[in-house]
């Protein structure tokens, strides 16, 4: 048909390796703690998962990502940046970033579009969408690793495509809710059941 298609893409653990990036600089920062191997996490939050560890720790985590160059050294996900450059080239279509950045906004935001310079190009900050609420943006699919995408909007525009992850790869969705296990995962499939 005629209509274009509008992709929204997570950053985080879709695009940049947030749970690598977070594990390698808590190990080089807190050597002699307990840590939380990526086989291991559960749970889409994880300080969460360290403070369940031990209490004191759900704040060490934390001061992991709210630090400068954190979120800007983070690598990408394989064959994530390649996928998104490719969409962005196809027929009618429009493919966005959507990302929610932390509250301690001292660097995060800063560097995520710093981050998208880096591996998609200036012209590519266009497209970059930050919200704390993704339900208010209108999408026909949004391609996202956290299981419960929830906001005022009870009933968003997009399909939640559930982007496997090493925090929600165990979980059982509901039969509804389709996946995309990686970036090697038929996504241009994906996206043609969209376009009708
Ligand atoms: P998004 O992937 O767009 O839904 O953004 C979620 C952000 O929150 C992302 O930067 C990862 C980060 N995050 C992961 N675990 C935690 C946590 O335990 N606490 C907080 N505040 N942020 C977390």
């Amino acid at each position: 048909s005629g209509k274009r298609l509008r992709v929204l893409v997570d950053m985080d653990g879709v695009l940049a390796d947030f749970e690598g990036g977070f594990l390698k600089k808590y190990r080089a920062r807190y050597p002699d703690e307990p840590y939380i191997t990526l086989e291991d996490r559960r749970g889409f939050w994880v300080s969460t998962q360290y403070g369940r560890l031990r209490s004191d720790l759900c704040e060490k985590a934390i001061s992991i990502w709210e630090s400068k160059d954190f979120f800007i050294e983070l690598e990408p996900l394989p064959g994530g940046v390649e996928a998104v450059k490719e969409m962005a080239k196809m027929d009618n279509t429009d493919v966005f970033i959507c990302t929610s950045p932390i509250k301690h906004y001292k660097h995060c935001p800063y560097e995520k579009y710093a981050w998208v310079e880096k591996h998609l190009g200036y012209d590519f900050l266009e497209q970059v969408i930050l919200t704390r609420d993704k339900t208010l943006i209108s999408g026909d699919v949004l391609i996202d690793d956290k299981p419960d995408i929830l906001g005022v909007e009870a009933e968003p525009t997009w399909e939640h495509i559930l982007f496997t992850a090493c925090h929600n790869k165990h979980l059982s969705v509901s039969p509804t809710q389709r996946r995309l296990l990686s970036w090697s995962d038929d996504w241009r499939a994906m996206l043609d059941s969209k376009r009708q």
